[in-house]
């Protein structure tokens, strides 16, 4: 691994544009991460937007940590699995996953491949191999080590990747997946984003260790620190941790030093818990400006890149909620599919009941 496990901070981007280490990346996938990383930029502003304006319920913005997820969404192949805490929903897309489809599970619609039945904006799609996120802080730690136990059993060449945050880490759900994880020897790569907040708890008032990192070490796993607003710096560790494990050489623990430079989700205030120096010092290293700058100065970014990026993806960004918000809800009938594989008699009766009652009544 790239640096001290225990108080290391791995770096590659230096403040000036320059990099201590040349990135194993082509220029074609340099300028695709950044895209990417605006784009998630100019989506969640619209998505905050919209909760504000009372068109959807909920969402929990990663503004401030897109390179965590940008990059392992890089750094994997399309058979590893993904299982997200709340902010890194956006490696679906960098997979693949459409637009259209992740909107609808913002919304909850009738164009939600989950058919309305997840909690909004948790979003998850089998074609990229994405679990949804729990509500509950931890429960996709031990997820993630089973499905790397099981591809080990399997033989499967398959990597699983599990997210969380710092608050997680003081979770019992953390130590034991970790503990399984080293003992199993599975392909797991587990990356804690610190991002110093859980909530309204600042990360030294829930956990004495000095780094989240370090604690990788009780239970003989690799663990590295990594600047978590340093694209370039998380692609290499990430990357890295995903080679091993799928050389068979065991897990790893990354803690993703970043900064949540917005609430907590749009149900939260940060300003009643944390001061406007802190905020304005962490928005000196914004992730994004920081690969622009690294960019502008190989020459590999033309100046209008910004500005044609946000009238042309903000115009994609538009057609989509207007197609998802066209949608009606999802069908009371599709309650019955999805739970058997053949529908019972019981289930049976029950949808013809339903259908005999007629459309349900307008909510207001
Ligand atoms: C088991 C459990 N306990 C408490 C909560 C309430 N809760 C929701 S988010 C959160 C903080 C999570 O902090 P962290 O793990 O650092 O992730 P972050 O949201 O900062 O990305 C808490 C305590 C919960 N959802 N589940």
């Amino acid at each position: 691994m790239t640096a001290d496990p225990a108080l290391g901070l791995f770096r590659v981007l230096q403040d000036d544009g320059s990099v201590s280490v040349e990135p194993s990346l082509s220029e074609e996938q340099l300028l695709a991460m950044y895209r990417h990383m605006r784009q998630i930029r100019i989506m969640e502003t619209r998505m905050v937007m919209l909760q504000r304006q009372g068109r959807i319920g909920f969402y929990g913005s990663c503004a401030g940590q897109e390179a965590p997820p940008i990059a392992t969404g890089f750094a994997t192949s399309a058979n590893d699995w993904v299982f997200p805490a709340l902010r890194e929903s956006s490696i679906m897309l960098v997979r693949g996953f459409p637009l259209v489809k992740y909107l609808a599970q913002v919304y909850g619609n009738e164009l939600d491949v989950l058919k309305g039945r997840q909690m909004p904006s948790h979003m998850s799609a089998r074609e990229v191999n994405q679990v949804s996120w729990s509500s509950c802080i931890g429960p996709q730690i031990p997820q993630a080590v089973g499905a790397a136990w099981a591809a080990k059993i399997k033989g499967d060449p398959v990597v699983a990747v599990g997210f969380m945050g710092d608050g997680a880490t003081s979770q019992p759900d953390f130590h034991n997946a970790i503990n399984f994880a080293g003992v199993f020897k599975v392909p797991a790569v587990l990356i804690c984003q610190n991002n110093h907040w859980s909530i309204s708890v600042p990360t030294e008032r829930q956990t004495a260790s000095e780094t989240i990192a370090v604690k990788a070490n009780a239970y003989g796993v690799p663990g590295v620190r990594v600047d978590g607003n340093d694209i370039l710096a998380c692609y290499q560790v990430i990357r890295e941790a995903v080679e091993r494990a799928r050389a068979g050489e065991g897990p790893s623990f990354i803690e993703c030093v970043t900064y949540r430079m917005g609430a907590h989700s749009t149900s939260d205030d940060p300003t009643r818990y944390r001061s406007n120096e802190e905020v304005e010092a962490w928005a000196k290293k914004d992730p994004v400006e920081r690969l622009r700058r690294y960019l502008a100065a190989r020459g590999i970014l033309e100046e209008t890149f910004d500005e044609r990026l946000e009238a042309d993806f903000g115009a994609e960004l538009s057609a989509a909620i207007e197609q998802v918000e066209a949608a009606g809800p999802p069908q009371p009938e599709s309650i019955f599919d999805d739970v058997y594989a053949s529908r019972p008699w019981h289930l049976d009766e029950q949808l013809e009941e339903l259908r005999a009652a007629g459309p349900a009544p307008k909510q207001h």
